[in-house]
This record gives structure tokens, sequence and C-alpha cells, in this order.
């Protein structure tokens, strides 16, 4: 269930449950004596589709925490052993999850259904994310996919000989520091080896997925996946280009920008001052978040930003330091401490000894207090954040912890997303001062650096936030062959992002293979929303912690009221339509970019000035 995959999980469990698809005939048999049942006195009433639930949830409960349990083996400790164990778990898991959705479905039509039951017999429908066509054989192989998948990136390297192999995360490194063309081309090159033997298996692993979204009543696999929204999923992405529609201009002045100066620093034969800007030099492994070349891109007339990675440092701070320092914001709203148990049981630091799966996530292991994060930190700002985001999964998960199952998620995906990151905006150079990492607050004058890099994380993401469901969906959809799959990826690159691949790609690439929630089919829109949802929050939060000043330089630390807003909505988990949730945290229903917007108003305007006399655009 999604739960288990809440974020973290959810990417963990997404990839097994490809790869562990029952077959509702070979399932067990608690739904036969009620099919019976049913069979006996006609079509099933309100009371029967009451009791299914009720027992849909104890037994989804059920499996799914002894496959969070064994996932949570799986991927710190990942052999072979731990893959064929974890693939059995999930299977009963995935098993039941698909039986469960074939009987929702087939009670869509009972009338006289209460609010909460009509609402939870959706979710039970919607909500497996790669559903089992009802074939064993198919399932089987469907297994067998999956688990290749998640395995080839998992385990995934670049070898420029043998015995002289990068990691992903050191590629990552290279990609975020290095200024030498070459280098980060070999870098973005080496690190997209890894997935062309993903391909093949992809597109068959999304045939079978789309058999079993058939067989709910779904067109595809992409028409289920657009469920989740307390909407009709027709009208998802009209939503969605509204949304990119309000912030469009502001990425393109950002884009125009950095084109313009990375332009001046590797040449315009390098960066061609009409086109996309070629990905291996936004400073990231998937041109995804442009932080890291702050140093080329940032306003040079005003004082220097600070350098949080340097005083972290300079501190002595480790990983652990950092989560606690997270924790304490938390605190600082009203929130309970962590567990004991989220020390002792968490990973913070990648092991030397094993292979472990290093993508950050957070886990609800007893859908309690068992609270874990699995994260390789490195002392920087960008882990930094990542906690407060992961962080932010943890809370919420504990919020809602007296829900009952099908609830205990987010209001929508996006809200999961938004939690910590809401938090993180609050990460002000007050803030900073005030827990002791900055010995004086900057004056003004700096303001328009930190929006600038603030940019370069949220701004720069939007378009790719978006288009990695855009490619899935027309996949979904069948619009494109395995053949296309990788001039589907880059077109809507170039259109989303203005991104080009640094020359031509050979014909085996599978790029979109290479990002970690396209082999683990994570959903993506998710971040998408979220980027939007926070700002939301934020500019709300800060008005009712009393927030005079301009919502950049706000930070919500230490307001209790602020928190005890935020947890109203936590711990409804989704038991009312998100627009509800929304309206009670910040007065409107509607999923609204102008939060953003006016957030980064100052730096649109210096953007403005900035490409006066540029030819923006791609
Ligand atoms: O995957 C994540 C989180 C875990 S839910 C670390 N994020 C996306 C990514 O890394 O691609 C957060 C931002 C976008
Ligand atoms: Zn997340």
């Amino acid at each position: 269930m999604d739960r288990l995959c809440w974020p973290a999980l959810l990417i963990i469990c997404t990839a097994l449950i490809a790869a562990c698809k029952p077959a509702p005939d070979a399932a067990p048999g608690a739904l036969a004596t009620e099919a019976a049942a049913v069979e006996q006195t006609g079509s099933p009433s309100a009371a029967e589709a009451v009791a299914f639930v009720a027992e849909a949830e104890e037994e989804l409960s059920r499996l799914g925490q002894a496959n969070e349990r064994m996932t949570w083996v799986l991927r710190n400790f990942i052999t072979e052993d731990t893959e064929l164990l974890a693939a059995k778990t999930a299977e009963a898991f995935t098993a039941a999850q698909v039986e469960f959705a074939v009987k929702a479905a087939s009670l869509n039509d009972v009338e006289g259904l209460d609010y909460d039951t009509r609402r939870k017999l959706n979710f039970l429908r919607s909500g497996t994310v790669m559903p089992a066509p009802g074939d064993v054989a198919k399932v089987a192989e469907q297994a067998e996919i999956g688990a290749k998948l998640s395995g080839l990136f998992g385990q995934g390297s670049y070898c420029r000989e043998e015995g002289n192999c990068l990691a992903l995360g050191e590629l990552e490194e290279i990609m975020a520091h290095s200024r030498d063309p070459e280098q980060l081309l070999e870098a973005w090159e080496g690190w997209r080896t890894v997935s062309p033997p993903m391909k093949e298996l992809y597109a068959r692993q999304v045939e079978l997925a789309n058999q079993g979204a058939t067989e709910l009543g779904y067109d595809n696999l992409g028409t289920m996946w657009r469920s989740g929204y307390d909407m009709d999923p027709a009208d998802f992405p009209a939503e969605l280009d509204r949304l990119w529609g309000q912030v469009r201009p502001l990425y393109e002045a950002l884009h125009c920008h950095v084109r313009a100066r990375l332009g001046e620093y590797y040449g315009s034969g390098a960066v061609p001052q009409d086109g996309p800007i070629p990905a291996h030099l936004l400073g990231n492994m998937w041109a995804q978040n442009w932080e890291n070349i702050y140093d080329l891109v940032g306003p040079e007339a005003t004082a220097a930003a600070y350098d949080l990675s340097a005083i972290l440092n300079e501190q002595g701070f480790d990983a652990i330091g950092m989560v606690k320092t997270a924790e304490a914001f938390f605190s600082s709203l009203g929130f309970e401490e962590l567990p004991e148990t989220f020390w002792e049981r968490s990973l913070f630091v990648k092991p030397a000894d094993r292979d472990v799966l290093c993508h950050p996530s957070a886990w609800d292991i007893d859908e309690k207090e068992d609270l874990r994060i699995k994260m390789c930190i490195d002392v920087n700002e960008e882990d930094f954040n990542t906690i407060h985001h992961e962080l932010g999964h943890n809370y919420y998960q504990r919020a809602y912890n007296q829900e009952s199952f099908l609830y205990r998620t987010g209001a929508n995906s996006g809200f999961h997303e938004a939690v910590g990151d809401t938090l993180s905006l609050s990460i002000t150079p007050r803030y900073l001062a005030r827990i002791g990492l900055l010995d004086e607050v900057p004056d003004a004058s700096g303001d328009l650096g930190l929006l600038m890099k603030q940019a370069l994380v949220k701004i720069a993401f939007l378009p790719f936030g978006l288009m990695v469901d855009q490619w899935r969906w027309k996949v979904f959809a069948g619009e494109v062959s395995a053949q296309e799959y990788n001039d589907l990826w880059w077109q809507l690159r170039k259109q989303y992002q203005g991104v080009a691949a640094p020359g031509e790609r050979p014909a085996g690439a599978f790029d979109p293979g290479a990002k970690y929630h396209v082999p683990t089919n994570v959903s993506y829109t998710r971040y998408f929303l979220a980027h939007i949802l926070q700002f939301q929050f934020h500019r709300s939060l800060c008005e009712i912690a009393g927030n005079e000043g301009p919502v950049h330089r706000c930070s919500i630390y230490a307001s209790p009221e602020a928190g005890g807003r935020l947890n109203a909505m936590l711990e409804k988990g989704r038991s009312r339509p998100w627009p509800e949730a929304l309206e009670a945290m910040t007065g409107t229903s509607e999923m609204d970019a102008t939060a953003m917007l006016d957030y980064f108003a100052p730096l649109q305007e210096w953007l403005d000035e900035q490409n006066a006399g540029r030819e923006c655009g791609w």
C-alpha cells in the first residue's frame, strides 16, 4: 500500500510490488467465502461492503508490516538472499492487494454506502502502484522483472576499467563540483551505462501492469495513477498544466540567466545561446537541482550568501548532529521527540562493508512508533535540507497513526512530500543565528543571493518534477514503443526543462532508467505538487506565527501556533479530500503557485533586469 511506500517505502514497496504479482486466482480464499455469500443473496449489500473494508484493512495492515520489515532488511543489506526473501514477503502482500482491489472494484455500484466505506473502496481499487494481471505465469514474470530492475539500479556503477568503478554517490560528487566539461561528461554518460539493460524489462513490466490496471477497470496504468487526487483523473493533467502555467515565466527567466552565465563560463560553443542547456553542466546528475552551480550563476553585486555546507563542517557536525538539529526544529513547533528506537534503528551513514540503497527514505515500520530514516548522509547543505524532508515524512506518519489503515497516508501524495520541505523554507539566516550556526544575521543586501540559491533548488526543479510522469503517462498509454522511449524522454526534457543531452545518445540508451524513481516505480508528480504546496504552507504558517516581514525571511521556528495548525492537518491523514485539508491549513481549497511567485518576486525582478537584451527561450 501507499503508506508502506511512503515516500521512502513507496520507493521500496513499489519495486517489490512490481516484482511480485500474485495471481488473484492463486490468492487466499477469504474472499471466496464472501463471494459465495453474495451468490446466495443476490447483489452485495452496504453492510457486506463495510465488513469487507474492515477485513481488507486488517489483512493489508498485517501483511504490509511484514513486508515493510523485510524490505527494510533488503535495502540495508542487498544480497541475492535478501532479494529472494523480500520478494516472497512482497508477493503475499501484493496478492492481498490485488485480491482486495478486484473485490473493491466489484462493489463499486453498491448503493447506500456511507462516506468512509465509499472512499476506502476507491482507495482499495486504485491504490496498488503496479497492479498484477490475473495469470499465474505473468505474475511470476512480473515479479522477476521488478526485482531485476531495482537490482540493476541499486547495484549500478560506472567502471572505467575493471576494478576502477564509481558508485552513484561518487559520480554525483563529480557532477556537483567539477567544472571540467570532459570530466562532467564522463560522469554523466558513465552513470547512464547502468540503464540500457533495463529497457526491454521495463517495457514488459509496463505491458503486464497495464493488463492488471485494465482488469481493475482503468484504461491503462496512467489513469490508475491519476486516480488518487480526489478528482476525475481526466481533469488532473489540466490541473498540472494550470500550475505549470503559473510558474513557467519564472522558470524561463531563471533558465535564460543561467544559460547566459554558463555560456560566459564554458563558451557559447559549449552552451549555445539559443537552445537548450547541455544537461551535464547544471551541477546535478539529472539537472533537477542547480544549487551546485550557484558560484557560476549567483548575483555578483550582493554580499555573498553564507555557505551552510562550510559552516556545518567547520562546526564539526556529523550525520547524527544534523538529524538532531532537524528534530529540534520539529520539537520547537510542539511535536513530540522522535522515539529512542529511531536513533537505534535508522541508517545515517553509508556502511563501508555492504551494498545498501542510499536514496534517502523515511519508514514507518509498525504504523505506530517505529519510525526510521535510511540515508547516506554527507555533511552539506543539500543533505541538511533532505534530512528535514525525510523527518517530515516521519512526523506525518506518526501524526496520522490513530487513523484507520487506508487513511494513514498524505492528504495527497504532494502533501506528504511537502511537510519537511516546508520546514526547510524556515532555515533562514535569523534561524541559523538563533541556533548558533551564524554569528550574526546578515542584512537584507544578501537576500538576493539567498533567493537565487533557493530558486536553483525549487524553481529549477519544477519542469523536471512534471516531465517524469508526463513521460510515464505516455508510455503507460502505449503512445510510444520501447525503441522510442529515449527519444520521448529527451523530447520532454527539452520541451519542459530546456535541457538537452550532451551529444547523441547511443541506440540502446534508456536514460529514464538512470533516475531512481523509474526502475522503482515511484510516481513523480508528487514532487511537482509538493514544490507548489510547500510555499502555500509556508506562507500560511508564517502568518499564524505572526511574521510581518517578507515571507522569504520568515522562519516558523519555535512557533507552537504554527506547529499546532500543521499538526491538525497531518493527523487527519487522507480521511478527507485534500482540498479540505488545504483549506483548513491555508484558507484556500486550491493548489496555487502565487505563494511561490510572491516569495520569489524580488528575484524575478532582478532576473528580468539581467535578461534585458538577451534572447530567452530554446
Ligand atoms: O526522492 C526524493 C526524496 C525521497 S521521497 C529524497 N526526492 C526527489 C528526488 O530526489 O528526485 C526529493 C526531491 C525530488
Ligand atoms: Zn520524500
